[in-house]
């Protein structure tokens, strides 16, 4: 018998990417989804057949515990959040609710249901936040927290109630710190799909300019279907312990609107526009990761580039938006 795994955040870029990689390795998939007027399994309609869906909420205690009875998972990956940063500025309350409380809810549902199982958080750099002494650059798994947007401070709650979790009760819970991960099938929101779907819009006639916020933050960007594996492998240890997940290499969003547009033969200096609306009301300017643990430990490594995240992104949307495309999302 293969193992089962239970996913919140299915619909989602990571769920998608994690529920492709664990069918591949035979597991009984089970994915959490809330219910919609319009179901929005467009990142899964490929593999929609092979999962077994489980309706819930994060917000709802009730909802989680049936689903870990029902799925009776040996490995429960928490993927569900409220994820957009800005967003957490225009709703701190439901972020906090699903983001921070929703963790508490799902550990609470393994502990009293399924204690056996082992348990993975989807943290985040976001956590590092604001950076300022150099020995703090890279960040690693001893580098302090000091958030800077009301997502920020609810991944911590996470972080640190999956720490409680693991040193009250002795669940098998890690917590993977995740630097920001991009594919085909990133929420257009975001800043890499904004510029590869903006770009390829101007490229095919379909839009003149792109209106951006903060040219000069620096991120540490990989391939989504890098840190799925990431994932997994954090809960074949034999002890349970937190991970950083990054490339170590750093690039500002100029590099990245840059990139793109000259990979479409564009100059991005006649199309882009900075426009205040896009701006934080605290930003996060530097972070890059030290996954020094992760390459021991795990022997993890990020198999997909800057370079070639970015080509494999701007293709995606330019395929996509040419063939005029609004079916399931590729890549
Ligand atoms: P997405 O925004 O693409 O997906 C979020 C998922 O959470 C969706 O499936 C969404 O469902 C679900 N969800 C949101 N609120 C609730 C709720 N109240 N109850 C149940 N499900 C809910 O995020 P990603 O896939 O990019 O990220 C996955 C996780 O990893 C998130 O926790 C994110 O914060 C974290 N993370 C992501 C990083 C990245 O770079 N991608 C880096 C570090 C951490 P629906 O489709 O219905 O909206
Ligand atoms: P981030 O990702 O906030 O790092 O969170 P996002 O892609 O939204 O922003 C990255 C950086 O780009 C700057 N930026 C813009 N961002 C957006 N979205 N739109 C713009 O027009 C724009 N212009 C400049 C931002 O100011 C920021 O500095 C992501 C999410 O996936 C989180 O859930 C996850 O935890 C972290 O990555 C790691």
């Amino acid at each position: 018998m293969g193992k089962r795994a239970l996913v919140t955040g299915i619909t989602g870029q990571d769920g998608s990417y994690l529920a492709d990689f664990l069918l591949e390795k035979g597991y009984e998939v089970f994915g959490l989804y809330r219910r919609s007027s319009t179901l929005n399994f467009e990142r899964i309609s490929h593999i929609q057949d092979r999962i077994t869906f489980l309706s819930g909420d994060l917000l709802d205690q009730n909802s989680l515990l049936s689903a870990v009875a029902e799925a009776e998972p040996d490995e429960v990956y928490n993927l569900a959040a409220q994820s957009f940063v800005p967003t957490s500025w225009e709703q701190p309350v439901l972020t906090g609710e699903a983001t921070a409380l929703g963790v508490m809810r799902m550990l609470e549902a393994v502990h009293r249901v399924r204690p056996e199982a082992r348990f993975y958080q989807a943290s985040s750099s976001e956590m590092f936040g604001l950076i300022t002494r150099p020995e703090d650059k890279p960040q690693n798994e001893a580098t302090p927290f000091h958030p800077r947007s009301p997502y920020g401070v609810a991944k911590v709650y996470g972080h640190w109630i999956t720490v409680n979790y693991r040193e009250s009760y002795g669940l098998f819970a890690v917590s993977g710190i995740l630097f920001n991960h991009e594919s085909p099938r990133r929420g257009l929101e975001f800043v890499t799909r904004k510029v590869t779907h903006g770009a390829a819009q101007i490229k095919l006639g379909q839009a003149r300019e792109l209106r951006m916020g903060n040219l000069e933050a620096r991120r540490d960007w990989g391939f989504a279907g890098d840190y799925v594996r990431a994932m997994w492998q954090m809960l074949q240890q034999d002890e349970p312990r937190d991970y950083v997940i990054g490339t170590g290499v750093q690039h500002s969003v100029r590099d990245l609107v840059e990139r793109a547009f000259g990979q479409l033969d564009l100059d991005w200096r006649e199309h882009v526009v900075q426009d205040e609306r896009f701006m934080r009301p605290a930003e996060v300017e530097d972070l890059i990761a030290d996954p020094g643990r992760a390459r021991r430990e795990l022997g993890w490594e990020a198999e997909v580039d800057f370079d070639g995240l970015v080509k494999l992104m701007v293709t995606a949307d330019l395929e996509r938006l040419g063939s005029g495309s609004t079916g399931p999302v590729k890549g």
